[in-house]
């Protein structure tokens, strides 16, 4: 475990606050032995995402994509939240308002305890028919690589998740943007912020006047708009923070 002292004048502030937000990217799970997109061993590293994470990756190479998905649905049945998950799961008890806004689609948010979490590329647990929507709830195995077809029309299968140039989810953009511009106090956990319209967020919370922290082992893009940087694994840093506003609050 690192032994950090975090700052005071940061801890007043976020004991303080009133509406705490928090955006995660692929970095939260990394703990758990979910490969990122972008690190060097990342998924994208050996895959090119257009290619996999597209509507047209996935018309001209659907049973590709669907075994890409498969693989990574293997992965994360196996894996189990860390610390980092279960420290942002501990925080919507230390708050007035907290909401957790996230762009990963593995759901151990919700695993760790989290709820009312705002999914902004959709979840890999769901599926639907490219052709008539229809919501595909059969259970698929892992082993089963055949790409299933739609039992009302013969359509494709796909995941519930939101690919490269198609519109995020109305309600979950509209919902994060409103928590950015309203948030006093805004965490930007695990993510490269190089994906958009998410990578905005922070952003927009700095230009509302919210406190902003960036926890992440490398620099990023936004690191420098940050009020506080934390360039350690969110899995070591989160529980600091959640023992240190305990402790102010005189919690057990
Ligand atoms: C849209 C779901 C509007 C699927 C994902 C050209 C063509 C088409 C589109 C675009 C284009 N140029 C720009 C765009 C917009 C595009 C975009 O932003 N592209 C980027 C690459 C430039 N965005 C879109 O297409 C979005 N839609 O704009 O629609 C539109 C639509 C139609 C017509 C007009 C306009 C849709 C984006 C959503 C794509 N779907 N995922 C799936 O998961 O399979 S994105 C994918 O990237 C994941 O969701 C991932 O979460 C997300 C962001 O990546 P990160 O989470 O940040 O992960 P990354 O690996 O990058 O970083 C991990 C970080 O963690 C690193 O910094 C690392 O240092 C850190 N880390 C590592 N270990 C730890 C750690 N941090 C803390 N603790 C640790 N232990
Ligand atoms: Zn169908």
């Amino acid at each position: 475990m690192i032994k950090i002292e975090l700052p005071d004048e940061m801890l007043q502030t976020l004991v303080k606050a009133n509406n705490v937000a928090v955006l995660t990217g692929a970095g939260i799970s990394a703990e758990s032995g979910i490969q990122t997109f972008r690190d060097p061993q990342g998924l994208w590293a050996k895959f090119n995402p257009v290619e996999l994470a597209s509507m047209d990756g996935f018309m001209s190479n659907p049973n590709l994509v669907w075994d890409w998905y498969q693989y990574r649905r293997e992965i994360i049945s196996k894996a189990k939240p860390n610390p980092g998950h279960i420290a942002i799961a501990e925080m919507k008890n230390l708050f007035p308002k907290f909401t957790l806004i996230t762009q990963n689609v593995d759901r151990l948010h919700q695993r760790a305890g989290s709820d009312n979490v705002i999914e902004l590329h959709g979840n890999i647990v769901e599926n639907y028919c490219v052709s008539c929507n229809t919501p595909f709830l059969e259970n698929i195995d892992f082993e089963n690589k055949e790409l299933p077809k739609c039992k009302k029309c013969g359509g494709l299968i796909r995941p519930n998740v939101v690919w490269f140039g198609e519109m995020l989810p109305y309600d979950a953009l509209q919902d994060a943007n409103s928590v950015a511009e309203t948030a006093d106090f805004f965490f930007s956990i695990g993510t490269s912020a190089e994906v958009y319209p998410a990578a905005n967020l922070p952003i927009i919370a700095k230009n509302h006047g919210a406190y902003v922290v960036e926890i992440n082992p490398n620099a990023t893009s936004i690191s420098g708009y940050m009020n506080q940087t934390f360039n350690y694994p969110a899995g070591e840093v989160l529980p600091l923070f959640i023992n240190d506003i305990k402790k102010i609050k005189g919690e057990k």
